[in-house]
């Protein structure tokens, strides 16, 4: 594959980066050594809330700015460490005093308001489990995750009790309580007004032994290809947070951090709550969704200064031809990074030129809790590439056959599987012990993601593995399809399937969606397809080609090519629940 590096040099940085020279810390490395940033509990143990909240509100940032809160109408609302401190003991305190118990869930479905990252560290504080959801679910994938959840508490607005809630409250036997964050009187005995009860909380709360190893989050995957699994994970995961918010997004004190994720998806808890917090930095969060000149705003007003986004965000400045540097200051800006998807070349490059920095690819999943390969900010960038493992992660790319895995040859596509034991490994997906041992081989966890690594040690994603297209013989990726195509400079966006075929197996069909000012046209077609067998060469590259608005994605961003291939082959649906509307 044809790749352009962005070379860079430390000399040119704003800031020295915590990340120096990657191969001298990747080698000396460990675990162990990161304890030594926690305090622990007084009481014995160690527990998410104290390390990214009290701690910080005990000392010298108690009077710094934790939250700096936006509105989808402007609102603006700010928060020290000591505030989010004291109201989440009053929400710890709240939860305490009606019964609830430790390694209980309680659900998050609301909006991103100041409350939901109270009540997360509150959650915390009282030993039991925050389980998040999107606000933008229907009542059927709500009913669905609480139940499987044994949901026993759960946050929520009045609209969304309302208009969702109430239609599946039958389903929902284990649920003790419901809080309504946005009335000022309960509805009934079991239906609380969180304000109200708020008002009447103690401030203080000492946090209860924690074991690190007790549970904190139960996340639900994103199901792009299967029903939603819940994944268990534990307070340790903070040692990974800690970690990856130091080598990965490079916080200094002075940082303004914005991760633009909803906590219903697990870079909107690992990284737009746990890990800034824990770095007693700043962090901000906006109630709304996507739009672009907003987004700006926030950027140049607020002097983000690490900026932690999706490849879907960063394709629609793509599509629009929005160009950032000329119409805002972003000079605060020094560092930006997306996960999610893979980040085609196109979107690398559009970082250095109208950003004024390269986008940096971070590859993770919901069952590692954090991010495991990245590229850092004193590493040169190889564009199209996922990076190097991180510290103490140990990656590798294997052949698979059942229960044996055979080690690849350099640029030999295969799994790319994850040394167990790092501390935010998923410790289970809750109620499908099978499905959990599954993951595994020897001691490797399988995630599923066909990737290869180069001679320099780069790894390079090629493609979920259900949507590998096998055509012809050949075994086909989609990224590296996607990515040919995105050369284009009428594509905004690429899905690739493989639509099956009598003689070779499965034909490349790609889906697109054109950037603005462009036309669907029969010329277009014929040009796409002749840049793919151009990049490609004609065994690999599209026979089809069919223009569409825009793709299917999750509320993540991630393109739902299992939705397109459904499409096409007139086949069920299946699980649509995360599907963006
Ligand atoms: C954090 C998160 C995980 C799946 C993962 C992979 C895809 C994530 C990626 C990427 C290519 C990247 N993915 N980051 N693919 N390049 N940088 O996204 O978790 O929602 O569980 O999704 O997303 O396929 O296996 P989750």
């Amino acid at each position: 594959m044809d790749y352009k590096v962005i070379k860079k040099d430390i000399s040119k940085l704003k800031v020295k980066p915590n990340l120096f020279d990657y191969e001298e810390v990747y080698k000396n490395f460990k675990w162990e050594d990161v304890a030594k940033n926690f305090e622990g509990l007084p009481n014995g143990g160690l527990n998410i809330a104290h390390e990214a909240i009290d701690k910080h509100a005990n000392g010298p940032l108690a009077d710094k700015t934790a939250l700096i809160w936006i509105g989808k109408n402007s609102q603006r609302e700010e928060y020290t460490y000591k505030d989010i401190k004291r109201e989440s003991n009053k929400f710890a305190n709240i939860l305490k005093d009606l019964g609830f118990e430790k390694g209980e869930r309680i659900f998050m479905y609301s909006p991103r308001v100041p409350y939901l990252y109270i009540t997360a560290i509150g959650i915390f504080k009282n030993r039991c489990v925050m389980s998040p959801l999107f606000a933008q679910f229907g009542p059927e994938p709500v009913a669905q995750r609480m139940v499987s959840g044994n949901a026993k508490g759960l946050i929520t607005t009045k609209h969304l009790y309302e208009k969702k809630i109430l239609q599946i409250i039958d389903q929902l036997k284990e649920l003790k309580y419901i809080f309504l964050i946005d009335v000022d009187e309960d509805i009934n005995d079991k239906v609380l007004s969180l304000p109200k009860l708020m008002k009447n909380a103690s401030e203080e709360f000492e946090i209860p032994p924690t074991d690190p190893e007790d549970m904190s989050l139960l996340h639900f995957t994103s199901g792009t290809t299967g029903k939603p699994k819940g994944v268990i994970h534990v307070h340790k995961a903070i040692y990974t947070h800690w970690v990856t918010g130091f080598y990965v997004l490079d916080f200094h004190e002075d940082d303004i951090f914005w991760c633009t994720a909803d906590p219903g998806w697990v870079t909107g808890t690992s990284y737009s709550i746990i890990s800034p917090w824990l770095h007693g930095i700043t962090n901000v969060v906006y109630e709304g969704e996507f739009d672009a000149q907003k987004w700006l705003e926030i950027l140049q007003n607020e002097k983000v200064t690490i900026w932690y986004t999706a490849p879907t965000a960063i394709r629609r400045f793509i599509r629009y031809g929005i160009e950032p540097k000329k119409e805002y200051d972003l000079s605060n800006l020094r560092h930006a990074l997306s996960v999610g998807e893979p980040l085609n070349p196109e979107g690398v490059i559009w970082g250095v030129e109208k950003l004024g920095i390269p986008i940096h690819d971070t590859w993770w999943q919901t069952e590692t809790g954090g991010i495991m390969i990245a590229n850092y900010p004193s590493m040169d960038i190889k564009a199209g590439s996922m990076g190097k493992p991180i510290p103490g992660v140990e990656a590798n790319i294997f052949i698979r056959d059942d229960n044996s895995i055979k080690e690849a040859k350099t640029e030999e596509s295969g799994n790319l599987m994850l040394k167990k034991g790092w501390p935010s490994m998923m410790r289970g997906y809750l109620h499908m012990e099978e499905k959990y041992q599954k993951s595994f081989v020897d001691e490797w966890y399988d995630s599923e993601d066909i990737a290869y690594k180069d001679e320099d040690g780069y790894f390079w994603f090629v493609g979920r593995n259900k949507d590998i297209i096998k055509t012809s013989g050949h075994m086909v990726g989609t990224y590296e399809v996607e990515s040919a195509l995105m050369e284009h400079p009428a594509v905004a966006e690429v899905g690739v399937i493989g639509k099956p075929d009598p003689i070779a197996g499965e034909i490349v069909k790609a889906f697109v969606a054109l950037k603005k000012g462009y036309e669907p046209s029969k010329n277009l077609e014929k040009e796409l397809i002749a840049l793919g067998r151009k990049k490609l060469g004609a065994a690999i590259a599209p026979k089809e080609i069919e223009f569409i608005d825009s793709l299917p994605k999750t509320r993540s961003g991630k393109i739902m090519r299992r939705l397109l291939k459904a499409k096409e082959l007139g086949l069920p649906l299946g699980d649509t629940s995360t599907l963006e509307k």
